[in-house]
């Protein structure tokens, strides 16, 4: 019949949430020893920042002592941050990126 509604549709929202792993960030920490140059490279090559942003946060660091890079899953994270530091490493530089959990 027109204009009676017959529609059975649920007026409640069902939709399941899709539960998102919790991220974690990737921290660089100033030095004073790793050349800037090479933090910018190195940025850019584990991270695939543009030069850029690899200069930015490269600077950011610099200045305040600290500065976000990114943010992965737990697992990547760790696994970015600790591939980073190592290469790092390898060339004689105290370079160092941390993870946290991101609130
Ligand atoms: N402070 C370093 C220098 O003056 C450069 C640098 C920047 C090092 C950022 C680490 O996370 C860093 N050569």
């Amino acid at each position: 019949m027109a204009g009676t509604n017959t529609d059975s549709k649920p007026r409640v929202e069902t939709r399941q949430k899709t539960a998102r792993p919790p991220l974690h960030k990737v921290i660089l920490v100033n030095d004073d020893f790793t050349p800037r140059e090479f933090v910018v490279r190195l940025l850019k090559a584990e991270f695939r920042v543009p030069e850029a942003q690899a200069l930015g946060i490269m600077l950011t660091a610099h200045t305040k002592g600290s500065c976000l890079v990114a943010v992965f899953t737990r697992e990547v994270a760790e696994e970015k941050a600790n591939r980073a530091t190592e290469t790092a490493r390898a060339k004689g530089y105290p370079l160092l990126f941390t993870t946290e959990p991101e609130e």
